[in-house]
């Protein structure tokens, strides 16, 4: 009788998503048919997961990479009678997909979007869509949990062993990104981490013969993982083995490769690429339905056997796992109550007390730092305070002053998980990428590289920004600044681009005091994905006592300089390396005579983010002249000049030459500041 009632519960899953993609008139049927008995296997038969709390830290991660597939997890959601959990991490005890919103699939204010996203549907463990960004995502959390095991687990306490499943397609597999991420997990032998992967030959255009013809086994073994292949997607039995076998597989990922066949059981629409993004039509659903042995007019039909089988499988066990782990974590709080705490706070988001305690502080100095120099420091300073802030650069550690070098920072390896120093190697768009599955996993990630080189990471960062989760870049060699390495590596369009992203926080420090006050406002955000912009030369370290205080970057923007009497007539305004250049060209037109104020405006989201009268009183609507200086595009900074006003930037490419030159060839020059005041007060 079991085995009538699992095909009745893979049915009812095939039979969801049919309906629900015919509603909509829009959706993917064909692979959620297709592998509905390989998630089915997964969550009924292994997955430690526990419905009624699905955000148990210890719980085994399911990534669906392939989203656009995902009317599969969300009736995998239903059945399992997932429950919805709200901002403030508190359950709420219903269900977090309803039948409702399984009916209202795609439509504004449906729990089952499109493609499957985190923070709008519980048990929804990120956002995938973009092909190849679930199993990147997947390499952090397993990452996460390898570290999360060696800060909290203690003898007999094994509070972190949980596992992460990711299904994906061959879309994922065709990305550069899986690719880049496999290797990594390779090549740190991530054995919590197993890839199932739909070989359906199936994509948009058609065949995969059209341009996939790689050996996807061999490919992997050669990243070090262990392959193994299920034949038939609907053996149940073949797929449980081959998932014990991942479970019995300690040195290394494994990747199992499951034939199958996109729209099964649809007669006309089987194994051809119409079934992948199309509604099959009333009349191929009917005779799908048919082949099923389903009622053909039946629609949204759940048998109540099914639910009741998804609560004596995946529900009974994972209450009694999770149960089990309660109980184990009730007795480690009392054996080691400051780790249990840690654990509390990350879960929350919250920051350890004292987090910020040390933070320096940079004496004036008119030869000062590199912004990257002065955030080695400041980082290093909050990495203690903070045990589980973690990361790395994309083999440009020594170039973006990244290295946690304090006593016991140790690095992240292979057989040696507790280092808090990642290595990504050279790639930027697995590791941003994976930075959003260690963030997913709550712990508090970093990621470095150049800021040229935020072009190969702007997928994941973007959907950092989508998914409202905390993560950290470090851009350094952030303009025409980098000199002789020319324009291939000096930044034009990148600050905009990054400015572009709804959410991202973006800072450009304009000192080394600016500096330490972007961590602080970095370190607190909770919600938000930050971008730290840095330089690679030398700026001066502004005279505070001269000078406002650098606490005015919380503001995003603020008066740095003002006017010695009354009004100012004109604005210099500026961000990171350009602020000091700005205020040389202050004192020499205050000196004039003239009545200039320099607003220092290292992050405009943070400026947005401030009362109108906030926002008036450093830029007061009154004063029309007012000039923009920044080594970048200038795409964007006619909002804050306005259109009297004028903006000192970069409208070409770089070039190769010592930055003095560069200065002077594209007018980043105290004289040609100076100039343009001028021109602009003369008029
Ligand atoms: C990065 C990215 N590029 C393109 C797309 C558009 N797209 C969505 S699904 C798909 C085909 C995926 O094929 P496959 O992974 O084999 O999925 P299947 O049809 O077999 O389910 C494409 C090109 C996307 N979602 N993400
Ligand atoms: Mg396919």
């Amino acid at each position: 009788m079991n085995g009538n009632l699992d095909q009745l519960s893979i049915n009812t899953i095939r039979t969801l998503a049919m309906d629900a993609v015919q509603k909509a008139n829009s959706g993917h049927p064909g692979t959620p048919m297709a592998l509905a008995p390989v998630a089915y296997a997964l969550w009924q038969r292994l997955l430690r997961f526990d419905p009624d709390d699905p955000i148990w830290p210890n719980r085994d991660r399911f990534v669906l990479s392939n989203g656009h597939a995902s009317m599969l997890l969300y009736s995998l959601l239903h059945l399992a009678e997932v429950k919805a959990v709200d901002p403030n991490y508190e359950t709420l005890g219903q269900l977090s997909v309803t039948l409702d919103d399984i009916k209202n699939f795609r439509q504004l204010g449906s729990k089952c979007p499109g493609h499957p996203e985190y923070r709008i549907t519980s048990g929804v463990e990120t956002t995938t869509g973009p092909l190849g960004q679930g199993v990147g995502n997947s390499v952090g959390m397993a990452l996460g949990r390898y570290w999360l095991a060696e800060y909290f687990n203690k003898p007999g306490y094994e509070l972190f062993d949980y596992n992460v499943y990711a299904i994906c397609g061959d879309g994922d597999m065709m990305e550069g990104v899986s690719g880049e991420s496999a290797s990594l997990a390779g090549h740190l032998k991530l054995s919590n981490l197993c890839w199932i992967y739909d070989n359906n030959h199936i994509t948009i255009e058609g065949s995969t013969k059209l341009a996939f013809t790689e050996d996807v086994a061999s490919r992997f073994m050669g990243y070090g993982w262990n392959v193994t292949r299920v034949g038939d997607a609907n053996d149940l039995d073949l797929l449980t083995n081959a998932l014990g076998c991942f479970l019995n597989t300690h040195d290394r990922p494994t990747l199992i490769i499951v034939d199958s066949h996109i729209g099964y059981g649809a007669p006309h629409k089987q194994d051809t690429r119409e079934a992948h993004g199309e509604p099959l039509g009333e009349d191929e659903i009917r005779l799908a339905k048919r082949a099923y042995g389903w009622p053909e007019d039946a629609k949204f039909l759940v048998p109540d056997e099914v639910r009741a089988n998804f609560r004596n499988g995946i529900g009974k066990r994972g209450k009694e796992l999770h149960a089990g782990w309660e109980a184990l974590f009730e007795r480690y709080k009392k054996d080691f109550p400051d780790r249990a705490d840690d654990l509390r706070r990350i879960q929350r988001r919250e920051l350890p007390d004292g987090w910020d305690k040390g933070l320096p502080s940079f004496p004036a100095d008119p030869k000062g730092l590199a912004s990257r120099d002065s955030s080695a420091q400041v980082l290093n300073v909050v990495a203690r305070n903070v045990p589980w802030l973690i990361g790395g650069a994309a083999d440009l550690a020594p170039s973006t002053k990244t290295r946690l070098t304090f006593e016991g920072a140790g690095d992240f390896e292979a057989g040696s998980y507790g280092g808090r120093n990642l290595h990504f190697g050279i790639r930027e768009h697995a590791m941003c990428s994976i930075l959003n599955g260690l963030s997913l996993t709550k712990v508090r990630p970093f990621g470095a590289g150049f800021l040229i080189f935020s072009d190969y990471s702007r997928p994941p960062m973007r959907l950092a920004a989508i998914m409202e989760i905390p993560v950290i870049y470090v851009f350094t060699h952030d303009s025409i600044g980098v000199g002789e390495d020319g324009p291939t590596h000096q930044p034009v369009e990148q600050l905009a681009s990054l400015r572009a992203v709804p959410g991202l926080i973006v800072l450009r420090p304009a000192d080394a005091n600016e500096v330490t006050e972007a961590w602080r406002v970095i370190m607190q955000l909770r919600h938000e994905p930050a971008a730290l912009v840095l330089s690679r030369q030398a700026l001066p370290t502004l005279d505070r006592s001269k000078y406002a205080s650098a606490a005015g970057l919380g503001k995003g923007a603020y008066v740095l300089a003002d006017a010695q009497t009354g009004k100012p007539e004109l604005i210099l305004m500026a961000t990171g390396s350009e602020v000091s250049l700005c205020i040389s060209a202050y004192e020499q037109l205050t000196a004039e005579g003239r009545k200039v104020r320099v607003v220092s405006m290292p992050s405009w989201e943070i400026f947005e983010h401030q009362t109108p009268e906030y926002r008036e009183s450093v830029l007061p609507g009154s004063v029309t002249r007012r000039i923009a200086v920044e080594q970048a595009s200038t795409m964007g900074w006619a909002q804050y000049v306005g259109h009297a006003g004028r903006v000192i930037g970069m409208k070409t490419f770089g070039a190769s030459a010592p930055l003095k030159e560069l200065l002077k060839k594209f007018g980043f020059t105290p004289d040609a500041v100076v100039g343009a005041a001028r021109e602009m007060l003369a008029k």
